[in-house]
């Protein structure tokens, strides 16, 4: 296979790929930036348990001195979960200057899809996307994920998005974009910690093998850019809506109040939602994101038998 420049792959995950065998991409966004340590590490083995015991190879993505890295090691996962090392989250416009300046970042889930893509991984798991926050007339604070959802070819599993975001402008951006947006055994848009949002979707299906059947023909159409799996929490994990509706107002009233911005903005509500909580948005984060890398892996398999 044609080695892209700056690009690591593990033995295991080049070796699934040269052999046309299931890889699910991660992202690391999640375990730097999105989730407190030690619980950060430990999702993030976790969930790479989650897509080995349902027969893929997971890739957890990420930059490190510089490098491209799909496939981590432990102690690699280490260097990002751990705090003390200087670790910048990596959207898009960072790649360049992390690859050339030799740093370490945390992949959102834009940088992501363009390093799977690098990669050749067409399926990635995560808990969440970035979207259209809330106020985003003012703002203008629309996450690059969604416009490389437009762009980039992967399918991204997630539990939709939280309602951080302003859930009805997301789904209008992501129209625009041309990403479609498929509920896994739903015809209802996931809010995250909750299983329902009141926003009906265009298309549901309800096995892994039709989906893959829908990205096959998508892209064989040469239709390029991601298409959007959501993937409901599980109701016995899932939050009282008006409790977690509740803790997110008040942690977006405390962004504004200390005037919190750009890149800074989703990370400081992510970790006020798990004070708020005490720790309950956490532990419902987790078992998502767990869901989320088990139907991807199931998906992955679907895709590598078409
Ligand atoms: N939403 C979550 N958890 C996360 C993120 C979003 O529920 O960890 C992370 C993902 O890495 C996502 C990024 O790609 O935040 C979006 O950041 P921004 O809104 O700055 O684009
Ligand atoms: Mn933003």
């Amino acid at each position: 296979m044609n080695r892209p420049p700056y690009l690591d792959m593990t033995p295991e995950v080049r070796q699934a790929l040269e052999e046309g065998r299931p890889v699910v991409a991660l992202e690391s966004t999640i375990i730097s930036h999105g989730m407190p340590y030690p619980q950060n590490i430990e999702t993030a083995l976790e969930v790479e348990q989650a897509v080995r015991s349902r027969g893929a190879v997971p890739a957890t993505v990420a930059i490190l001195g510089g490098r491209l890295k799909a496939g981590l090691h432990r102690e690699e996962l280490e260097i990002l979960a751990v705090p003390g090392a200087k670790i910048l989250k990596c959207s898009r416009r960072d790649l360049g200057f992390a690859v050339a300046g030799g740093l370490h970042g945390g992949t959102t889930v834009a940088a992501t899809m363009i390093i799977a893509s690098l990669a050749g991984i067409r399926i990635f798991a995560t808990g969440g996307i970035g979207g259209v926050h809330r106020f985003a007339q003012e703002t203008f604070d629309i996450s690059a994920d969604l416009r490389e959802l437009g762009r980039t070819d992967a399918a991204v599993v997630c539990a939709g998005a939280k309602s951080i975001l302003d859930l009805p402008l997301t789904m209008e951006y992501l129209e625009t974009e041309g990403v479609p947006v498929v509920g896994f055994g739903v015809n209802e848009l996931p809010a995250f910690f909750t299983r329902q949002s009141g926003i009906f979707l265009d298309w549901r299906l309800d096995n892994p093998e039709d989906i893959a059947k829908a990205l096959k023909a998508k892209w064989d159409l040469g239709l390029k850019g991601g298409v959007l799996v959501v993937n409901p929490i599980p109701e016995e994990d899932s939050l009282p809506k008006e409790r977690i509706d509740r803790c997110i107002e008040s942690a977006l009233a405390e962004a504004r109040s200390k005037g919190i911005k750009g890149k800074e903005t989703t990370p400081f509500l992510l970790a006020k939602i798990v004070e708020e909580t005490g720790g309950d948005s956490l532990k419902a984060n987790i078992k998502l994101v767990l869901n989320n890398a088990r139907l991807a892996a199931d998906l992955a398999c679907a895709y590598s038998r078409l």
